[in-house]
């Protein structure tokens, strides 16, 4: 009898993979042609069980796949647990929008969302302002600059056991992030220029690096990812916001959107203005797009 192994794959390129199998062994396996008929396409970041398969270019078949946490497409990347979100204090400008757009996303996800400041070094104030801000909103938020990296047990407490990715605007230091924090000079986190450089039509390719006990993931197109499109709707919107979850039910109506209604008592959430406004705005597109305004 046969006896299949578990791993990870943690690369797939032109449909065969690299399993990286719990006793430590990197291996290649191609999956079994049922996963074809049922729709299953391997992906990195999966669980999976492996057999040999007598091949010796590629010498294990893929025979299951596990069930997956979350699935993230374009990159297609399974079973993140962890999203940096890398926002700079400056050069570029943060992009407040971008950032509550993946902080909304995450939870929808089962991700635990982690806002990493960098370049702290190029505006203290800035960096002030976008701790509090987002720290009263209940969120961690870490830094770093040139001079300054996390402490060890923190960089240690982020990566162990968890898969972590990398996403935030281009520019503001993904690159340089994970360089600095696993040495390894080959990891491009996010790198658009790049992307652009190869043209559009390459695919692309997604690495699952272990680190720390857990797995630092690159990729290029983590930069934005496609919020736009993951299809959130008015019950996820809330979820990015803890500040909007503590007034839960206080409202004088159950089903206060905190837009202006009679009896809201916004004003105890805490929220920041912006933050208040970016999701009055994200509320207006959802709503029009479901044509539930008015309702
Ligand atoms: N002053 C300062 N500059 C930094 C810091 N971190 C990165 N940079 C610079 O910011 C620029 C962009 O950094 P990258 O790491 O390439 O940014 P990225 O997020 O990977 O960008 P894309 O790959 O385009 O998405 C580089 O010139 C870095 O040297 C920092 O903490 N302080
Ligand atoms: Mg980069
Ligand atoms: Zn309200």
């Amino acid at each position: 009898m046969k006896q299949p192994k578990s791993g990870r794959i943690t690369k797939g390129i032109g449909g065969s993979y690299t399993i990286l199998l719990d006793n430590g062994e990197s291996v290649f396996a191609k999956p079994r042609g049922i996963f074809r008929n049922r729709k299953v396409i391997p992906t990195v970041g999966d669980f999976c069980e492996v057999e040999p398969s007598g091949d010796p270019d590629i010498p294990y078949t893929i025979v299951s796949i596990g069930e997956r946490r979350n699935l993230l497409v374009r990159p297609s990347v399974a079973n993140i647990d962890v999203l940096i979100i890398a926002v700079s204090t400056a050069n570029p400008e943060p992009d407040l929008k971008l950032l509550d757009k993946l902080l909304i996303l995450c939870p929808k996800l089962d991700i635990e969302p982690l806002i990493w400041l960098t370049k702290t070094d190029l505006s203290r104030e800035k960096a002030d302002t976008l701790i509090k801000e987002y720290s009263d909103a209940g969120f961690h938020v870490v830094e770093s600059s040139q001079e300054e990296m996390l402490p060890d047990e923190q960089i240690q407490k982020i990566f162990e056991g968890h898969t972590v990715g990398v996403a935030g605007q281009s520019g503001v230091g993904k690159s340089t992030l994970c360089h600095r924090l696993t040495g390894m000079d080959h990891i491009e986190v996010g790198d658009i220029s790049e992307r652009l450089k190869r043209g559009k039509h390459t695919t692309r390719h997604v690495e699952l690096f272990p680190f720390r006990g857990g797995f630092l993931i690159d990729t290029p197109g983590f930069s934005s990812l496609d919020v736009d499109r993951i299809g959130i709707e008015e019950a996820d919107l809330i979820e990015g916001y803890p500040e909007l979850l503590r007034i839960a039910g206080k409202c004088r109506f159950q089903d206060c959107r905190h837009t202006g209604e009679l009896g809201c008592r916004i004003e105890e959430s805490g929220i920041s203005e912006g933050r208040l406004a970016r999701y009055r705005e994200f509320l207006d597109i959802i709503l029009v797009n479901s044509k539930k305004y008015g309702k």
